[in-house]
């Protein structure tokens, strides 16, 4: 029903704005303000609370997507008479508008155009040799653009069969491999699935191709994959505000702990502090240009702004490297992010709450090596003298205020946090300094 109403929206020239379902009313307060839609689209079970949460953001609409008689819009479509028409609409105009944090700071609206979504489309579905026959397994959310775009839009372009599960389990995955040829997924899934033994190189059945992305995978992944099934995972890179941007072939070698080259059409670089291109094999910050870069930031042209270079380059916070071929490794980040599971995770929401803790003087929220992740959300804490408060009441206090995916796996003290010369906290050295605590 939710792709139905993603794919009713473009066609009569809506702008979707997809949500995370796991997100607590207040953050979805945020959300609704910013965007300020005109019609918000729940489940049933929600409507009620999200009718309020809506009214107060000015928003007139609360309809719910229910699939049984009476729930709502999608039970509702069988009696209404179908719309053949297709508004009309302009390659740069508005097709979606995907919530990230950019390189700092708050959320903000990514701006996405169709001939974003459609070069993007054209692209996977070309590169990765999508075959009239192909099958795909999809577990991802559809909130995000790689559950909604990449994964979808291959399959829709391609008019093809999709094994489409309402999340990952293991069990159901091991079930849909017999019968899917194409798999995507987040590096969680894949070390998911090799924690199961019944996944085998048998189980792997008709598939043809494993694609992960969203996070890094590890080098150990990738080999324990391959030693498993034979199979290399194709791995590839991407962002909200570019979608994909390179990949690894699908006829050529895969290497791991390499993302692959640039999408047609797309041109990437790596600069140093000052903007100056480097040459290869030196590492910096990563650049993008092209026909998938989005329009800008949601009522935000001064951050947009901050975020292009004059020559129209988008600055992507991460750091990578070239090599004289031309293909992409990812180093780190600039900015300050944690991927948890495939989800990003913005430290300064999680920081600016534990902060309003009585007791703690400060926070530094990093994310950690962990093995089923990724990375874990870590707060590490510095108490204001007083009793600070232990970890059970930390994430406690996050109960409601923060999607259970943003709360910290673990809380941990400190006397004072590290600091450069210009008073910004060395997340670094924390993670350095902690980074066994998943792993022991
Ligand atoms: C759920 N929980 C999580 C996560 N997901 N905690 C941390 N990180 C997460 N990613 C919470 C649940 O609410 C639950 O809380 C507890 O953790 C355990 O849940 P579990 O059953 O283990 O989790 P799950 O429901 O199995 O979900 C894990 C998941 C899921 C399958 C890895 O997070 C997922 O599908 N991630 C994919 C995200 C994604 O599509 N990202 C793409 C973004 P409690 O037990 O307390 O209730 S697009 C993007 O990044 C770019 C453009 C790109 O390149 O693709
Ligand atoms: P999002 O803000 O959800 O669009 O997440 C995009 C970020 O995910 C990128 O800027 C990268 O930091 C990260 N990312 C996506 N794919 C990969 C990958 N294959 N390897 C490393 N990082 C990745």
């Amino acid at each position: 029903a939710a792709v139905a109403l993603y794919l009713a929206c473009l066609r009569i020239g809506a702008v979707y704005v997809p949500l995370n379902t796991a997100y607590t009313s207040t953050e979805l307060g945020f959300f609704l303000n910013d965007a300020k839609p005109r019609v918000l689209v729940c489940r049933p079970e929600s409507r009620d609370e999200l009718a309020g949460v809506a009214k107060s953001a000015g928003i007139p609409a609360t309809l719910a997507l229910g699939i049984n008689p009476g729930q709502g819009l999608w039970a509702q479509t069988r009696s209404l008479t179908p719309c053949s028409d297709i508004a009309s609409r302009g390659e740069d105009d508005l097709a979606a508008i995907l919530y990230t944090s950019g390189t700092t700071g708050r959320s903000k609206g990514a701006m996405l155009s169709h001939a974003n979504m459609a070069s993007n489309a054209h692209s996977l579905h070309d590169i990765w040799g999508f075959q009239p026959d192909d099958v795909l397994l999809h577990a991802l959310p559809i909130f995000h653009i790689h559950g909604l775009f990449v994964a979808l839009h291959c399959a829709l372009l391609n008019a093809s069969t999709v094994i489409f599960l309402p999340g990952f389990k293991p069990e159901s995955m091991l079930n849909g491999l017999t019968q899917a040829t194409i798999m995507m997924g987040v590096p969680t899934f894949y070390t998911r699935l090799l924690d199961s033994p019944d996944f085998t190189a048998d189980a792997c059945g008709k598939i043809r191709l494993f694609i992960s992305g969203s996070a890094p995978m590890t080098e150990a992944t990738h080999a324990a994959f391959t030693e498993r099934t034979g199979y290399t995972i194709l791995e590839r890179y991407g962002m909200t505000e570019a979608g994909m941007i390179t990949s690894n072939p699908l006829n050529g070698e895969r290497i791991p702990g390499t993302v692959g080259y640039p999408l047609p059409d797309v041109e990437v670089r790596v600069t140093d502090a000052d903007g100056a291109v480097l040459p290869p094999d030196q590492t910096g910050s990563i650049e993008v240009r092209g026909p998938n870069i989005f329009k800008g930031y949601w009522q935000l042209p001064e951050k947009t702004a901050e975020e292009f270079r004059d020559d129209g380059f988008f600055i992507t916070g991460d750091m990578g490297v070239l090599s004289d071929a031309g293909r992409l490794s990812i180093v780190g980040r600039e900015k300050d992010l944690v991927i948890s599971g495939g989800y990003n995770v913005y430290p300064k929401e999680i920081e600016i709450c534990i902060d309003a803790l009585e007791g703690v003087r400060e926070s530094a929220v990093i994310g950690l090596p962990n093995p089923d992740l990724g990375e874990a959300v870590t707060a590490v804490i510095v108490a204001d003298g007083s009793q600070a408060p232990d970890e059970g009441e930390v994430i406690a206090s996050l109960e409601g205020k923060l999607a259970r995916f943003k709360q910290p796996r673990r809380v941990l003290y400190i006397d004072e946090l590290p600091r450069n010369a210009m008073g910004k906290v060395q997340k670094n050295v924390l993670r350095c300094r902690y980074q066994d605590t998943f792993t022991d």
